[in-house]
C-alpha cells in the first residue's frame, strides 16, 4: 500500500480530534479557513471515552451554527430541572422558572464528537489519527510548525496558527516554557466512580446526591441507556468495583424510592475520574491559542468541561475568522481574557457544586455543619435556587 501522504501547509494546525479539535476545525470550515487536525488515538479510541452528558444552550447553539445539530436535536433530551438528595430528601432545581424559560440538553460527549466526525469526513477535510511524537515548534514566530510521524514516517506541517485542542494531557500546553504561563490547581481528595448501563434511567431528570457515604449521581444518555457516578477514594482500583458492588453501594445513598425503582444491569463502562480545578493563564502563546481541556480542567460536578470547552471554541474561531476575513489581530488578542472571564465563573460554580455535595475526610464538624446548613438555604430559597439555575444552564457569552 503506497504511504498515506498529508498537507505539508494549512491555515490553522489543530493539535487534537475531542470535541474542542473537531468543532473548532468545523467553525473554521464554515468560514473557509484551512486547518489540519492531528490527533494522537484513532477514531474508535476517541469515541470509546465516556464522558460529558449535560450540554447548555450556548453549546447547541454553537453546534447547530458548526451544522452538526441535527441528531442532538433528534435524540437529545431537554431538561428543564435536577433534583437534589440531601440525606434522602429530595427536591428539585426548576431551572425553566428560575432562569426564565432556560434549559439543559442531556446528550453524550460521545455522540457530539461522533456527529462531529462524521461532518468532517463527509466534507474530507484532513484528521490524521494516530499521529505520534507531535512537536509544536516555532510558535513564538511568525512561522509556526507541527513535525509528527505516522506508521513510521516523518511529516512536518507549516501554518499560521497552532490550536492546542489536546486535552490535560497533552503536548502544546508543556511545550510552553514555565515562565511564560502561570498554572492555578487545587486536587480533590476523591475520585468519581462512572458506570455506563443499558438499563432505564431511575428518573426523567438528573438526581445528584449528598450522603454521609459520599456523592452519587444518578444521569443518562437516553431513555434506555443510564449514566451513574458515585464518589470513591483516589486509592481505589475500578477493578475492585464489581458491578454488584457498585450497584449495592449507589442504592444505600439513594432515598428510599430511587433505590426501589433502580433498574440495575451489566456494565457497558465503568472508570475512575480524578477530580481536579486547573486554570493555566494566559492561553495564548504567540501563534499558539489554548482551547479546551488543555488549557483548563473542572470537577465535573456542574457539568462544564466540555460547555467550557465549546465557549473557547467559539471566541477562537471568532478570533481567527476576524483575522483572516477583516486582517484584524483584536480578536487574537483579546482571546485570552475573553475565555478566562468566562472560564473563572464555571471553575467557581464547579468547585462550589462540588464542595457542597461531597464528604471530605477533613470536613467533619464544622464543614458538615456548613453544607447541611448551604443545602438547607438553597432548598428553601428562591434567590439561592436561582443562582444555582443560571450558573448550570450556564452564564451568557459576554462580548
Ligand atoms: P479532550 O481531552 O476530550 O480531547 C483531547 C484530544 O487530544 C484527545 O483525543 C487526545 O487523544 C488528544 N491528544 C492528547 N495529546 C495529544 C498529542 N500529543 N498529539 C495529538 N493529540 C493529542 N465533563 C463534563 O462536563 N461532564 C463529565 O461527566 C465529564 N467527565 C469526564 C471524565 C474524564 C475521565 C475526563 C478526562 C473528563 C471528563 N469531563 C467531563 C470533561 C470532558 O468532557 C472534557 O471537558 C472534554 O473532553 C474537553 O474536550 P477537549 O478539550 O477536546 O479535550
Ligand atoms: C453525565 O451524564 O456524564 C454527567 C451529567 C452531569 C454532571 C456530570 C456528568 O454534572
Amino acid at each position: 500500500m503506497p504511504p498515506t501522504t498529508f498537507p505539508t501547509r494549512t491555515q490553522v494546525a489543530i493539535i487534537g480530534a475531542g470535541p474542542a479539535g473537531l468543532l473548532l476545525g468545523q467553525l473554521l470550515h464554515k468560514a473557509g479557513i484551512d486547518a489540519v487536525v492531528l490527533e494522537q488515538r484513532s477514531g474508535d479510541y476517541v469515541l470509546g471515552r465516556i464522558r460529558a452528558g449535560v450540554i447548555e444552550q450556548t453549546t447547541v447553539d454553537l453546534l447547530e451554527r458548526a451544522g452538526v445539530a441535527a441528531r442532538m436535536h433528534a435524540e437529545g433530551l431537554p431538561h428543564d430541572g435536577f433534583e437534589l438528595c440531601v440525606d434522602g430528601q429530595r427536591s428539585r432545581i426548576d431551572l425553566h422558572a428560575r432562569t426564565g424559560g432556560k434549559r439543559v440538553t442531556v446528550y453524550g460527549q460521545t455522540e457530539i464528537t461522533r456527529d462531529l466526525m462524521a461532518a468532517r469526513a463527509e466534507e474530507g477535510l484532513t484528521t490524521v489519527y494516530e499521529a505520534t511524537n507531535v512537536e509544536v515548534l516555532d510558535f513564538d514566530g511568525d512561522t509556526p510548525r507541527v513535525r509528527f510521524q505516522h506508521q513510521g514516517r516523518d511529516h512536518e506541517l507549516r501554518c499560521d496558527f497552532i490550536a492546542g485542542c489536546d486535552g490535560f494531557h497533552g503536548v502544546c500546553r508543556a511545550s510552553v516554557p514555565q515562565s511564560s504561563l502561570r498554572t492555578f490547581e487545587k486536587v480533590y481528595p476523591f475520585g468519581w466512580l462512572g458506570i455506563l448501563a443499558d438499563v432505564p434511567p431511575v428518573a426523567h431528570e438528573l438526581i445528584y446526591v449528598r450522603h454521609e457515604r459520599g456523592f452519587a449521581l444518578c444521569s443518562m444518555r437516553s431513555a434506555t441507556r443510564s449514566r451513574y457516578y458515585l464518589q470513591c477514594s483516589l486509592e481505589d482500583k475500578v477493578e475492585q468495583w464489581s458491578d454488584q458492588a457498585f450497584w449495592d453501594e449507589l442504592k444505600r445513598r439513594l432515598d428510599p424510592a430511587a433505590a426501589a425503582a433502580l433498574v440495575t444491569g451489566p456494565a457497558i463502562e465503568k472508570s475512575i475520574a480524578p477530580l481536579r480545578s486547573f486554570v493555566t493563564e494566559p492561553m495564548r502563546f504567540g501563534r499558539l491559542f489554548l482551547a479546551g481541556d488543555a488549557a483548563h480542567i473542572v470537577p465535573p460536578t456542574g457539568a462544564k468541561g466540555l460547555n467550557l470547552a465549546a465557549s473557547d471554541v467559539q471566541f477562537l474561531a471568532e478570533a481567527l475568522t476576524e483575522h483572516y476575513q477583516e486582517k484584524s489581530a483584536a480578536g487574537l488578542d483579546g482571546y485570552s481574557a475573553r475565555a478566562l472571564a468566562r472560564i473563572w465563573k464555571a471553575e467557581r460554580f464547579s468547585w462550589w457544586f462540588t464542595s457542597l455535595m461531597h464528604r471530605f475526610p477533613d470536613n467533619a464538624g464544622f464543614g458538615d455543619r456548613m453544607q447541611q446548613a448551604e443545602l438547607d438555604y438553597l432548598r428553601q430559597s428562591e434567590a439561592a435556587q436561582t443562582v444555582m439555575a443560571e450558573n448550570y444552564v450556564g452564564l451568557p457569552m459576554v462580548a
